[in-house]
């Protein structure tokens, strides 16, 4: 079982994924999620240049053993570019190990411990009757929990808040990358935010009762006291969770905003390792953790982080937006299918192109997702519609106040 190959494919079917994969003598092939939006080609070149000669030769069943020496043998660690390359190598590691057990993932670690994975989706509008819409489109599609994303009366374009109505027939969902050749730049007021969120909260509660889970991203915008009063306001409209309401690495502010309010705080998808994480779960700042297996090192490492979050009662709630590759996804859905510690998984659906480069067997019922029981990861990458879908450079956008202060976007 030694890798024979180890070849990073980069491709665009909509957006950017950059995806490892790895082949071995016996002609098993795993792959790996590598995708970091907006910084695409950093993760290809880590891996091109200074991770697949490594690869070449080694014991394919070593994942522990190859995952330690990507990250302690590389002397310098942690940081997204580092880790979503260590990340795509586990993933591979893992799929293949699966793929040789003639099993799918979730047996390998551990066995499923529920029938599927609650996925939330995102539904968003510019107003209420456009919100109004998109929720109702998301329960036509059986979703059983829903991300409210609101437009700001004052503010031009907002995160998370589609910029069409829904059912117009073109996609409607959100995707913030865009391929222009400088970031677009928005315009933020934290002021006009707070007053108009909770109203929102309201009206959708009025209108579509009390039992559906709703969840809010403040996406990093908020300073402590702004989020403990955010969180606060919410309470009355029990929302499952306020996720990223400070910018990530701070982790002690999440000790204030905890201090002011009972809404269940997420965070953790731009972190990277477990060392993240140390003072909100030993403190149980938190209750879901966010992180990506894409970004957090792989499998090996997401393992480890849910376990030491199960030890202070906190769940999961894996990153899943557009810009996790089908990989990245199935990774995450075999890992809510086996902690027991699991919470609710982030459901984005990619595009028909997308899924045309990546066949995947998960699947999507009553609200629920599940990896399907097909050998290893249950996806493969079709190499003649990647390279049908070259690279197209895209950002991120930036966020500048009204007198042009760069902003957390
Ligand atoms: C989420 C995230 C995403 C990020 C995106 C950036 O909760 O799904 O906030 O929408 O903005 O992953 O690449
Ligand atoms: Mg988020």
């Amino acid at each position: 079982m030694r890798i024979a190959a180890a070849d990073v494919v980069v491709t665009c079917p909509g957006r950017n994924f950059v995806t490892l994969r790895v082949t071995t003598e016996d002609g098993l092939v795993g792959l790996g999620d590598a995708t970091l939006n907006g910084r695409e080609l950093a993760v290809a070149s880590y891996l091109a240049d200074h991770v697949v000669p490594l690869l070449l030769g080694r014991d394919a069943r070593a994942v522990e053993d190859t995952w330690q020496y990507l990250y302690r043998g590389a002397y310098w660690r942690r940081g997204p570019v580092t880790m979503a390359a260590i990340a795509a190598v586990d993933t591979a590691l893992w799929d293949i190990k699966a793929k040789a057990a003639g099993m799918p993932l979730y047996q390998l670690l551990g066995g499923a411990c529920r029938v599927g994975a609650l996925a939330y989706g995102h539904a968003s509008g510019r107003d209420l009757p456009e919100l109004f819409d998109s929720i109702r489109l998301h329960l036509e599609r059986g979703f059983r929990a829903i991300r409210v994303q609101t437009g700001i009366p004052g503010l031009a374009t907002v995160y998370g808040v589609a910029s069409s109505a829904a059912g117009g027939g073109d996609r409607y969902d959100y995707e913030p990358a865009r391929p222009t050749a400088l970031p677009v730049e928005e315009t933020w007021d934290t002021r006009a935010y707070l007053r108009h969120v909770p109203g929102v909260f309201e009206a959708v509660r009025h209108e579509f009762g009390p039992e559906l889970p709703l969840l809010h991203d403040g996406h990093h915008r908020m300073t402590p006291i702004e989020a403990a009063r955010l969180g606060k306001s919410l309470e009355p409209y029990d929302l499952f969770w306020l996720e990223d309401a400070t910018p990530g690495e701070d982790q002690a502010a999440l000790r204030l905003i905890r201090q002011h309010t009972t809404t269940p705080l997420a965070i953790g998808e731009v972190f990277n390792s477990v060392h993240d994480y140390t003072t909100l779960l030993g403190e149980r700042l938190i209750d879901y953790v966010r992180s990506a297996v894409t970004h957090t090192g792989g499998v090996t490492a997401m393992k480890k982080l849910l376990d030491f979050a199960a030890v202070y009662g906190i769940k999961s709630g894996l990153h899943g937006p557009t810009d996790i590759s089908p990989v990245g996804m199935a990774a995450a859905l075999h890992l809510d299918l086996a902690v027991h510690n699991f919470g609710i998984q982030e459901y984005m659906p990619h595009t028909a192109e997308a899924l045309e480069v990546f066949r995947t067997s998960f699947t999507f019922a009553d609200g629920l997702l599940h990896p399907s029981d097909a050998a290893g990861l249950g996806v493969e990458l079709d190499l003649d519609a990647a390279a049908r879908f070259p690279y197209r450079a895209a950002y991120l956008p930036v966020n500048r106040l009204a007198d042009g202060t760069l902003h957390d976007w």
